[in-house]
C-alpha cells in the first residue's frame, strides 16, 4: 500500500510547475493522496488548474492568506467535498520586495515587517485554527516550508529571516497545541531553488552554486526532494515525529567551509 493511500491533503502554495508546493503534490499524488489545490488569485488559476488537472486533482479553491474569509470559505468549500482532511500543506511566503535588498537596518519597515509576518508566519496559525475541524479524530499532519534564514544571516534575507523565526517558533507551539488532538506539526527548511520567489532575487544564481559547491551532496535539491520528504512526513511512517524542523538541503546547514579547492589564496 502506498504511504499517504486515502488521505485527504490542502496544499496551499502553488504558483507554477516550478513552485516547491507542484514537487510536493506531484510526490504525494504518486504516493496515493487526495489533493486539493488552493491559488493566491485569478492570476494563478489557470496555471494551478492545468497542472493540478496533469497529476489527477479535482479540486481548486481561491485562498489569499491575508483574509480571514478566505481561509474560511476554502474550508467550507472542502468539507462539501470531503469528509474530513488529513493534512494542510503550507508553502507561503512573501516580503514586499524593497525589504529583500540593502541593508537590513535601512530597508526594514514597520509595514514590510507586518506584511512579511502576517503572509509568512500567521497565515499557517490561521489555516491551522481552521482545518482543526476537519481534522478531528483523524490524526491530522500540518507541515510549513521554513529557510535556514531563520536560524543565520545571508545577504537580502532581511526581514524574511525573521518571519521564518517566527514561523519555525508556531511549529513549535502549534505542535504542543494540537498535539492534544493527535495531530502532529512540523516544517521543512529547504536549500535554495529557483521558483518564481527566488525570480528577481539579487544574486541569486550565484547563491545557487556557492549552496551546490558547499553541500556534502555536492548539489543543489530538487522541488521533488522536498516533495518526497513532506509525504514521508506527511505519512503514518512519521508517526512519532512532531515540532521538527528538517533539514533538506544537502546537508548544506551542517557545513562551516565547503570546499576549499577553488578558493584565492594570497
Ligand atoms: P513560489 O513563488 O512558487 O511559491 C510561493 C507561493 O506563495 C505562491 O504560490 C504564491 O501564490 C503564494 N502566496 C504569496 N502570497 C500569498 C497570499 N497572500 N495568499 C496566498 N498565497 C500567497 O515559491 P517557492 O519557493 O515554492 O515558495 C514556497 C515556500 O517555500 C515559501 O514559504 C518559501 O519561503 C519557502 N522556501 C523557498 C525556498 C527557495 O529557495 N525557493 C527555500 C526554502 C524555503
Ligand atoms: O523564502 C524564500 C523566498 C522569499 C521571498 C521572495 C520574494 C521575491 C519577490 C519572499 N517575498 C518575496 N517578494 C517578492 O516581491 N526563499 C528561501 C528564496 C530566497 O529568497 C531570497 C533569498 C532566498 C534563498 C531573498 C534574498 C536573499 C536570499
Amino acid at each position: 500500500m502506498k504511504i499517504l493511500e486515502g488521505k485527504n491533503v490542502l496544499i496551499v502554495g502553488v504558483a507554477n510547475k516550478h513552485s516547491i508546493a507542484a514537487g510536493i503534490a506531484e510526490s504525494m499524488s504518486d504516493n496515493g493522496a487526495n489533493i486539493a489545490l488552493t491559488y493566491q488569485n485569478e492570476r494563478l488559476k489557470g496555471n494551478v488548474e492545468k497542472l493540478g488537472k496533469e497529476i489527477g486533482v479535482e479540486t481548486f479553491i481561491p485562498c489569499d492568506v491575508s483574509s480571514d474569509i478566505e481561509i474560511k470559505d476554502t474550508f467550507k468549500n472542502l468539507s462539501s467535498q470531503w469528509e474530513g482532511l488529513d493534512a494542510v500543506i503550507h508553502a507561503v511566503g512573501f516580503a514586499p520586495r524593497e525589504e529583500l535588498d540593502g541593508e537590513f537596518v535601512d530597508v526594514t519597515s514597520r509595514e514590510g515587517f507586518q506584511i512579511a509576518h502576517d503572509i509568512s508566519s500567521y497565515s499557517f496559525i490561521a489555516l491551522a485554527k481552521e482545518a482543526k475541524n476537519m481534522m478531528e479524530g483523524r490524526n491530522g499532519s500540518l507541515l510549513t516550508l521554513s529557510y535556514l534564514g531563520s536560524q543565520m544571516t545571508l545577504p537580502n534575507y532581511n526581514v524574511m529571516g525573521l518571519a521564518k523565526a517566527s514561523l519555525e517558533a508556531s511549529v513549535r507551539y502549534l505542535a504542543v497545541s494540537m498535539g492534544k488532538q493527535g495531530h502532529r506539526v512540523n516544517a521543512i527548511s529547504a536549500g535554495p531553488i529557483k521558483t518564481l520567489a527566488a525570480s528577481g532575487v539579487k544574486n541569486f544564481r550565484k547563491m545557487l552554486s556557492y549552496n551546490a559547491t558547499r553541500s556534502p551532496i555536492g548539489r543543489n535539491i530538487t522541488t521533488r526532494e522536498v516533495g518526497d520528504a513532506a509525504s514521508f512526513l506527511t505519512s503514518d511512517m512519521a508517526s512519532g515525529i512532531s515540532g521538527e524542523v528538517l533539514y533538506v538541503d544537502g546537508g548544506f546547514n551542517i557545513t562551516a567551509m565547503g570546499s576549499i579547492e577553488e578558493t584565492e589564496t594570497n
